[in-house]
Parts: structure tokens; C-alpha cells; sequence
């Protein structure tokens, strides 16, 4: 039987670290809403989101193109933690706000060619509490997990190959929640 490779830690960061960078995330300036190609239609992306990485990094999703230009303070201390202790390297984060339960991400694999043929995913949540959904291929079983403020989620080797992952939108829910996902990008 296959173990799933999605490794949830609850309370990763305590709730004052959690609450401290959630502030500082939400009162950055440069939060954008990109455009993606979905079904060969571009579309304004469901959330805002902002890139980082090392310079020159590239990493393109849905046909939208980004690149690498250094790091903030906050978020290369917490890639740094998050390298000792899971030994799992990254040069990029994508942050993603959901301005309320309407915002949302579709099913889908981190599975770009950039990414290498396995790859891991480190995912950090921050706010309002979402459902995150994974589902294997192999036989489409599915699983709901609730990503609170401060826990991790490691996606580890097979979850991109084998499996997909979706935050769904949830009407219901009216205040925001940021993710931070680190990935390595082989340039
Ligand atoms: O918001 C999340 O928890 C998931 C983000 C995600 O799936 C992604 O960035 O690929």
C-alpha cells in the first residue's frame, strides 16, 4: 500500500510567529493578479500572488512567467529553517493570498518541466483556515485536509507524480489566508 506523501505538521509556527508573519505578508504593496492560460483561455488567476527567488531564477505555471529577484528578509530566514530541518533545498516561493472563501486553485500537479522529474513542495499557511484536497490517480481516492494558521504541509516525493491537489473555493468563508509554497527550480 502506497504511504501518502502529503506529511501535515500542525502548529508548525507558533501562533506569535504565525500571526507576526502573517502581518507582515498582508501589508506588502506588491501583491498582483497574474494571468493564466486555462483550457486556451487567459484568465485573471483566482487570488494575488508574489514571487521570490534567486536572482534570475525561472519558474513559469499556467503559461505565466516569473523570475527570480532576490529575497525579503523574513521569507529566506524561513527557507533557511525549513532546509534544516526537512534537509529539502528550495530557491523560490510563491505566495498566494485568497481574499475570502471565493478565491480558490484548481486541481492540479506541480509537475513543470523546471521542477525536475519529482518534486518536493513545502507549503506554509497562514489566516483563515482552508480545506486542502489531494487525490491519487491511481484509483482517484481522495483525502480532505484542514491547512490552519501556522501549520506546514511537506508534499514529498510522488505527490506531484501520482497525485493532484486543490484548494477549493468555500462561499462561506470571508476572511483571507496566505500560502507560501518553496520549490526548487533547475534552471
Ligand atoms: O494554497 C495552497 O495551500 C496550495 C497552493 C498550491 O497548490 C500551489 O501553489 O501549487
Amino acid at each position: 500500500m502506497e504511504v501518502i506523501p502529503f506529511t501535515h505538521f500542525k502548529g508548525w509556527l507558533s501562533s506569535s510567529e504565525a500571526d507576526a508573519l502573517l502581518d507582515t505578508m498582508v501589508a506588502r504593496r506588491d501583491w498582483t493578479q497574474g494571468r493564466i492560460r486555462m483550457f486556451g483561455r487567459e484568465v485573471p488567476e483566482p487570488r494575488l500572488t508574489i514571487f521570490e527567488g534567486d536572482l534570475g531564477v525561472r519558474y513559469t505555471y499556467a503559461h505565466r512567467p516569473l523570475v527570480g529577484r532576490g529575497w525579503s528578509p523574513e521569507l529566506e530566514a524561513l527557507r533557511g529553517r525549513l532546509a534544516r530541518e526537512f534537509g529539502i533545498p528550495t530557491n523560490t516561493v510563491l505566495a498566494n493570498l485568497y481574499r475570502d472563501g471565493r478565491d480558490s486553485m484548481g486541481w492540479h500537479r506541480d509537475h513543470e518541466p523546471e521542477l525536475g522529474p519529482d518534486p518536493q513542495v513545502i507549503s506554509l499557511s497562514l489566516g483563515a483556515p482552508r480545506d486542502f484536497d489531494v487525490r491519487r490517480d491511481l484509483d482517484r481516492w481522495t483525502q480532505r485536509l484542514v491547512l490552519q494558521h501556522g501549520d506546514l504541509l511537506v508534499m514529498g516525493t510522488k505527490s506531484q507524480t501520482n497525485w493532484t491537489h486543490c484548494v477549493p473555493k468555500r462561499l462561506k468563508i470571508t476572511n483571507l489566508r496566505i500560502n507560501l509554497t518553496f520549490r526548487q527550480v533547475f534552471c
